[in-house]
């Protein structure tokens, strides 16, 4: 392609993210565009399948059948919105068998949150409650985000992970109201997980080499910090409803801004985590292989009635 060209395309591209336009599959778009999104929605799409392992611990030790049925559909949902990321991934090109390879062998990272333990069923709220909302808290902007597979798949998964955090918060409601011991397994789980939740938005702004780019390429409308900002605001007042006590001792409320100040992030266990250091990060791994190598014959009698259709409506 000639530079002129190239030019040419190029401004056409970046008018259409300035116009808040879509792009599509088959439209022209920068190769730096093209790895950034296979990069952020593989990295997104690993989050969804591995995030399945926490929660999925206590599916068999649900506190009734209610809980159980309501666990069962959300670890499912997850699945789900794995593989929607893994085909908004492909209209980009890359491969689904690879990008799974790159989550096998550590090469490509999924979200930090999900190598801490599941060690009482409150966490599951919490999960629910801090976590999914977390997950909607980054994931609605991106529904505006510039690639349109991708923001499509976003508005489904918002709405499921809306569900998701209902039904947290509710657990966790019932849990804060309950017993003392109960009480005391909400405010165990709240103290686990509110700074990773925190961590989850990623690196504070002047740290996260992706954002300012990925900003200008209309993929992501919100830097890390103000996401972050957001999470803090709405989910502190809800913590205050239930009774319980935000594990930061420098929160404070601006009554002007209506703005929470609070602590500084441990961003060494962060990195740790991210490394592949967390808690559980490979418990996580290894368990992803053994599910893959275990569904190997699934994939194989898949692809072998695929083949065996596409042969009769050839003949
Ligand atoms: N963990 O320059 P930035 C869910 C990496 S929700 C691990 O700021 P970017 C639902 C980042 O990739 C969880 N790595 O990067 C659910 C980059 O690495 P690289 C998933 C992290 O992309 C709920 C480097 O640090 N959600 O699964 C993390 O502009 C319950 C520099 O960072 C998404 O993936 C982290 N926390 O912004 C499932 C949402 N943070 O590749 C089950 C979509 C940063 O340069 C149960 N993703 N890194 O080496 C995004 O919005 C963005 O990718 C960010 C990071 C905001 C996560």
């Amino acid at each position: 392609m000639s530079e002129q060209l190239q030019a040419e395309f190029q401004a056409a591209f970046q008018a259409e993210v300035d116009a808040d336009g879509r792009i599509e599959p088959r439209d022209w778009m920068p190769d730096g565009y093209r790895r950034t999104l296979v990069r952020q929605i593989a990295q997104h799409a690993h989050s969804e399948i591995i995030g399945m392992q926490p929660e999925g611990n206590w599916i068999t030790r649900a506190p009734s059948l209610r809980r159980k049925c309501i666990l069962v559909a959300k670890v499912q949902d997850e699945a789900g919105h794995g593989l929607y990321l893994y085909s908004a991934a492909e209209t980009l090109g890359a491969d689904r068998d690879e990008l799974l390879d790159l989550l096998h062998t550590g090469r490509q990272k999924y979200s930090t949150i999900f190598n801490y333990p599941t060690t009482s069923w409150a966490d599951v709220a919490a999960i629910g409650w801090l976590v999914d909302g977390a997950a909607i808290m980054n994931q609605v902007p991106l529904t505006r985000c510039s690639y349109g597979p991708y923001a499509r798949a976003m508005t489904r998964v918002c709405k499921e992970e809306s569900f998701h955090q209902r039904q947290g918060f509710e657990a966790m409601t019932v849990l804060a109201n309950g017993t003392p011991a109960q009480r005391q397994m909400a405010q165990d789980a709240l103290d686990r997980w509110w700074w990773p939740s925190l961590m989850m938005f990623g690196p504070s702004d002047g740290d996260s080499p992706n954002s300012a780019q990925s900003m200008a390429w209309g993929i992501k409308r919100f830097s890390n910090d103000e996401l972050r900002q957001r999470f803090v605001d709405a989910t502190v007042p809800q913590a205050e409803h239930l009774g319980l006590t935000v594990p930061d001792p420098e929160l404070r409320l601006d009554p002007e801004t209506g703005s929470y100040a609070f602590g500084e992030i441990d961003w060494t266990e962060f990195y740790a985590v991210m490394k592949g250091d967390g808690p559980c990060n490979r418990d996580r791994v290894r368990n992803r292989v053994a599910a893959h190598e275990d569904g190997a014959w699934v994939r194989e009698a898949a692809a072998a009635y695929a083949d065996k259709q596409a042969r009769r409506a050839a003949a």
